[in-house]
């Protein structure tokens, strides 16, 4: 008996069924739109990373020349740059100078000055900077402050009896500057890696009626605690901290002025309250993170090599 003859088939046998894996010659055309995309957000990142890294590496070479209108800012800037004090006008501008040991020796062949402190030395080019002094304009400073390396605080000696306390609150705003207390962040152990030098310059001591740096800096410490009693005060419902700078570094103390070394509070509301809120502010209380000191003198009578040795000092 003939076996039945097989339905003829309408279709070819199927084929086994295999998993697509990419070839090597199809892969190209199949993957580099992800290979792309991916490699596009992979570059991106790196340079975003590389660009915020450097953005938040800015160079520390700025000398801010800071203080209240008439101060004598620009005279200092000028006599230091050109050897004379020109004429002025309230600054509505920054004005830079970028001081090397070489373009300081100028045409007169006097010689770069002598650097007290190994941190300003001038060989890396530091940008001396004249921030206008009117309220209004103060705001311009701002870019300048993560690259400040040194803060001069020029005070027009002959005005203190009148002015201190506006004095006293520019300088205030300028310490609990949140870049400028990045700048001077208080490590876990306790201290700023080197604390940025705060120089009192006590100009126009020329004039008879002048008074000396060691009457101003007290002036000042008076005027700051009550800034820091007032600003406390309003600040008391944002925070519980009471300071951001604690004098022993350990703040083991108990008095609730709450920082725990980190510095982690910059740019925080606590931030904004200088020194020991249990003692009378003393420029001491901020030596983990300002240098203070005190120098007198005058622009129109000491010589630009002098001036800026008494600002680098
Ligand atoms: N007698 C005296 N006058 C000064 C001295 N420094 C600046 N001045 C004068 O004070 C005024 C204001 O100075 P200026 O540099 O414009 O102040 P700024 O607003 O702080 O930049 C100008 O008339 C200067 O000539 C100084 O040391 N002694
Ligand atoms: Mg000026």
């Amino acid at each position: 008996m003939a076996s039945p003859s097989p339905a003829p088939s309408l279709l070819p046998p199927a084929a086994p069924w295999t998993p697509w894996a990419p070839g090597p010659g199809s892969s190209a055309a199949a993957v580099s739109p992800l290979v792309l995309v991916a490699l596009a957000v992979g570059v991106g990142t790196a340079l975003l990373v590389a660009w915020r890294a450097r953005a938040t590496r800015a160079p520390r070479d700025v000398v801010l020349l800071a203080g209240l209108c008439a101060a004598g800012k620009t005279a200092l800037l000028g006599k230091i740059r050109d050897h004379h004090v020109h004429p002025t006008c309230p600054s509505m501008e920054v004005n830079h100078y970028v001081l090397t040991s070489g373009s300081h020796r100028g045409s007169r062949g006097g010689k770069a000055p002598a650097t007290a402190t190994g941190s300003s030395s001038i060989d890396g080019g530091l940008r001396l900077v004249d921030a206008p002094g009117h309220a209004k304009l103060r705001f311009l400073t701002s870019p300048y402050m993560p690259r400040v390396r040194r803060l001069c605080f020029v005070v027009d000696s002959t005005r203190v009896a009148q002015d201190a306390h506006a004095m006293a609150e520019y300088l205030y705003d300028l310490l609990t500057h949140p870049r400028l207390l990045a700048a001077s962040a208080v490590s876990r152990a306790g201290r700023a890696a080197a604390p940025v030098p705060v120089v009192i310059v006590c100009n126009k001591q020329d004039r008879l009626s002048s008074q000396d740096g060691r009457r101003i800096l007290s002036l000042l410490e008076k005027q700051l605690h009550e800034i820091r009693q007032t600003r406390a005060a309003s600040l008391a419902g944002l925070t519980a901290m009471d300071t951001l700078l604690p004098t022993d570094g350990g703040d083991g103390d108990g008095d609730g002025d709450g920082d725990d070394g980190s510095g982690n509070g910059v740019g925080g509301a606590g931030a904004r309250v200088l020194g020991d809120m249990a003692a009378p502010f003393q420029f001491s209380q901020l030596e983990d993170r300002y240098a203070v000191r005190v120098v007198e003198c005058s622009a129109v009578r000491d010589k630009g090599d002098k001036l800026l040795a008494k600002l680098l000092s």
